[in-house]
């Protein structure tokens, strides 16, 4: 096993976080609360590494959740950044970078006509709800029990990710008047979809469904059941939201509905559109999005939101991703590992099963893949965290969740995925 490594910075940069910031974080999956120990503060990273406060640096598979597909600090935007900023932070008035993303957005999302740029995930998911309800009158949404979509009060109910991390996937403070709003399906179960559109009729105004879920873990949809989502939706008369914050970009350019050939109604972005900055974005067909504000009665607003220092590295990583060949090597790559991952499991003996969509993947500790929620929480948290540990002392930097994806990005090169392979090796014996 690897030397232990020091963390007494890491440390004490926590102590004095935590006395000023709830649980010395800005966002809760950071705590490692689901693998015990602190955090590990960063100071830097590079490509596929990061580097924590003690100079310890690992190969890095959190990936900011999603945003460095291209590499940390790649020069390509880390110098447009520089340029723009010296131009100016942010104005409050439209800039022609907001255009150019926005035609770079649709150009790879054909199902919009037309998109509006926020500054998150959670802003875009919130705002297309409150599209969906106002476009069709209704005020009802059906979500997936262990999907994710940002911490909007209607989508905090049963949700995944760092609320199913910290068992609260109901979250306090979320008005019952509120809440009562939302009903959760089963997630590959059509029948639990219809189910609840029978029971709740003509009151049901959207269907919210991650591209590919990675908030439970990496779980596919079953085959068919997007083209079924898509189908009881226009049966019922509701919209059909794909959320790809996380999808978009990471399964291949045009995000899970090129793969799965689905035409959502509202497409929601973020992570990899912003490069790393504070970018969100939802979009959808010309009729829905002429419902916003300025053109029409639905309010929705940011202040940074189409910021032109983040318009610029999402231009500038969409540019990098826009080129030939770039998704073959990196999905080649993500096989390489995966495919690597699953033998080196195997001849350990250990029970596990491995999920990868695109450039991201979960390894579960169940023997039996998970399809939903359920078969999720079955997994085996414990030999996780046992694992994960190991892993970070072997300088891998996995997501601290068994409910999270790991990403894998342009600049984890064969030489990076055979060092992690060593690793796996090495922390997968008596795990
Ligand atoms: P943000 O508000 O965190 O930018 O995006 C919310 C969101 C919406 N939709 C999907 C499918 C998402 O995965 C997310 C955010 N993902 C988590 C990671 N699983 C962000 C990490 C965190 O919460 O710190």
């Amino acid at each position: 096993m690897a030397a232990k490594k020091s963390t007494k910075k890491s440390s004490s940069l926590f102590l004095a976080a935590k006395k000023i910031i709830p649980g010395g974080v800005n966002s809760p999956v950071r705590a490692f609360s689901a693998v015990g120990g602190k955090p590990l503060f960063i100071k830097k990273a590079s490509g596929p590494t990061i580097t924590d406060a003690d100079n310890n640096t690992y190969i890095d598979y959190i990936g900011s959740w999603g945003p460095m597909i291209v590499g940390h600090a790649h020069p390509a935007v880390t110098k447009a950044l520089a340029k723009a900023a010296a131009r100016g932070t942010s104005f409050g008035a439209p800039t022609e970078l907001e255009t150019t993303l926005a035609r770079m957005t649709i150009d790879a999302f054909p199902s919009m006509d037309m998109v509006r740029f926020v500054s998150s995930g959670t802003e875009a998911t919130m705002s297309a709800l409150r599209l969906a309800r106002a476009y069709t009158g209704r005020d009802k949404i059906i979500k997936f029990e262990g999907c994710y979509h940002g911490h909007g009060d209607s989508l905090l109910v049963k949700a995944g990710s760092g609320a199913a991390t910290l068992g609260i996937p109901s979250s306090p403070g979320v008005p019952k008047t509120l809440a009562r709003n939302t009903l959760n399906a089963q997630y590959n179960h059509i029948e639990s979809v219809e189910k609840l559109f029978k029971k709740n009729p003509d009151s049901v105004a959207c269907v919210i469904v991650e591209g590919v879920p990675g908030n439970m873990g990496v779980v596919l949809p079953k085959e068919g059941f997007l083209q079924a989502l898509k189908k009881v939706c226009r049966k019922y008369g509701a919209l059909l939201i794909m959320d790809e914050v996380m999808s978009g970009f990471r399964l291949c350019y045009g995000g899970a509905q090129q793969v799965f050939k689905i035409d959502p109604d509202i497409t929601c972005l973020g992570k990899v559109i912003g490069g790393g900055m504070p970018v969100g974005a939802f979009g959808g067909k010309k009729e829905i999005m002429e419902q916003l504000a300025p053109l029409g009665p639905v309010y929705q607003a940011g202040t940074l939101s189409g910021n032109p220092l983040a318009m610029t590295a999402g231009i500038a990583t969409l540019k990098i991703l826009g080129r030939k060949g770039v998704y073959p090597r990196l999905l080649k790559r993500a096989k390489t590992l995966t495919d690597g991952i699953t033998k080196i499991a195997e001849k350990a003996g250990v029970e596990c099963s491995l999920t990868s969509a695109g450039a991201m993947f979960t390894l579960f500790f169940n023997a039996k893949r998970p399809v939903d929620y359920a078969g999720a929480c079955a997994c085996d948290l414990k030999k996780f965290s046992r694992y994960f540990k190991r892993m970070l002392e072997a300088g891998v930097m996995l997501p601290p969740s068994q409910f999270e994806a790991n990403f894998i990005g342009l600049a984890h090169t064969p030489e990076v995925i055979g060092r992690t392979l060593e690793a796996v090796e090495k922390c997968m014996k008596r795990l």
